[in-house]
């Protein structure tokens, strides 16, 4: 009870002070500050019968590590209360996440509704994976509700997509999205990894589930790789229980879950950061001559601006920029780059700095990068935590280079 009380207590806190102390009392471990690290696999049952009570689920307890793990539940309870979810269950990894969620959620002869743009793995994930298992995935441009409308039906059972979008920024409007998706008995999962709950919270907008790539702004740092599912319980513990025990195995380590917890304490910190150098940066690039286009959702030119607004309580790191060159334009850009690291993946200290066309799509055919939206002198910009004058310094010489 008194726990219950301290928990709502919590509830009203700001985001960084439940990032920080939410679900763990100090006294419960030797005064430890930080949560412990229970590197451990199993547990021991007291008695035979406690066992069978904590196996029928007549009592809480633990029983095998890949389902749960009492520092994976600290860091869950926080990551629930950000996004404003019920529960949340932490995994290996964005993709662990994704697809423990959507082989919990889907079977064969089901229906799917899904954006054009997504981060390429998960795209590979519907339209390879998904479909040889008999489910049908309508791709579709979501930030046109006509569009979307024309590919509903009763058999459509979920809407996934992601927003900002991977790789160029765009944005669908979560809360028109799903009352769509609700009107034909669709759920709707938002990939969240580019905001996080600090800039975006797609459940308060009517999304059911929030999925994140971890291993970006979560963790913060680089150093790691995990993900995370959020919604209402019932459908958190069906994903726990199915996705991840029987389907995927995708579990979390306990050192990782403990590294996930020590980079969402400084989360809004970082959040705020990123997204005043990526205004800078973007405004920097949106003046060279050398640049076609710019897709940031903190600029006035941004097709989305006023949804932007909205949606989002800042506009995040990531930028999206159209150089005027083309591929050559983009590889010099790129090899000209002295302090921003070429790499991809996103949400890290470092600047990083990727070319779709050379990097993550460079198996592709001009023209299926244009099917997917991915021009050749498209380059995206992860805004790290550096000092953004240093930022803006090298991006400017990388611009000279190319003119
Ligand atoms: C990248 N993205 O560079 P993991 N959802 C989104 C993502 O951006 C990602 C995932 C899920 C990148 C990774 S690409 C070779 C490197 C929006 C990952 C998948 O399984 O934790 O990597 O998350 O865009």
């Amino acid at each position: 009870m008194a726990d219950d009380n301290a928990r709502r207590a919590n509830a009203r806190l700001g985001p960084s002070t439940r990032a920080i102390h939410l679900g763990y009392d100090p006294a419960s471990a030797q005064g430890a500050l930080t949560p412990p690290i229970y590197m451990t696999s199993t547990y021991a049952f007291e008695s035979a019968e406690a066992g069978g009570e904590i196996f029928r689920g007549e009592r809480a307890g633990y029983v095998y590590g890949r389902t749960k793990n009492p520092t994976q539940a600290i860091l869950e309870e926080r990551l629930a209360s950000l996004e404003g979810a019920e529960a949340a269950l932490c995994v290996a990894s964005g993709m662990g996440a994704i697809s423990s969620t959507l082989w919990t959620l889907l079977q064969a002869g089901d229906e799917v509704v899904v954006d054009r743009i997504l981060y390429g793995n998960t795209f590979a994930l519907f339209t390879k994976g998904l479909t040889k298992f008999g489910i049908t995935v309508h791709l579709a441009d979501l930030t046109d509700p006509a569009a979307a409308e024309r590919v509903m039906s009763r058999k459509v059972k979920l809407v996934y997509f992601e927003t900002p979008a991977n790789p160029n920024l765009r944005l669908i409007d979560i809360a028109a999205m799903s009352r769509l998706a609700h009107a034909h008995g669709a759920l709707v999962v938002v990939d969240n990894t580019f905001a996080s709950p600090i800039l975006q919270r797609p459940i308060e907008h009517g999304a059911d589930l929030v999925v994140h790539s971890a291993t970006k702004f979560l963790g913060g740092h680089g150093d790691l790789l995990a993900g995370v599912v959020a919604g209402p319980l019932e459908l958190v513990k069906r994903i726990r229980f199915e996705g991840l025990r029987m389907l995927t195995g995708a579990t979390i380590s306990p050192l990782t879950a403990f590294l996930v917890m020590r980079g969402i304490k400084t989360l809004g910190l970082r959040m705020e950061r990123h997204s005043a150098s990526a205004l800078a940066i973007a405004e920097l690039l949106e003046k060279s001559p050398a640049v076609a286009s710019v897709s940031y959702p903190g600029l006035k030119s941004h097709p989305q601006f006023a949804l932007a607004q909205r949606q989002m309580a800042r506009p995040g790191g990531l930028i999206g920029c159209e150089l005027k060159g083309g591929m050559a334009a983009g590889l010099k850009f790129m090899n000209a780059l002295q302090l921003a690291t070429r790499a991809v993946s996103l949400g890290d200290a470092e600047t990083l700095v990727q070319h779709p066309a050379s990097m993550t799509h460079a198996t592709y055919s001009a023209a299926e990068r244009a099917e997917h939206g991915i021009s050749d002198g498209l380059i995206r910009i992860s805004v790290g935590l550096e000092d953004v004058e240093d930022i803006l310094q090298d991006f400017a010489q990388a611009l000279e280079a190319v003119r």
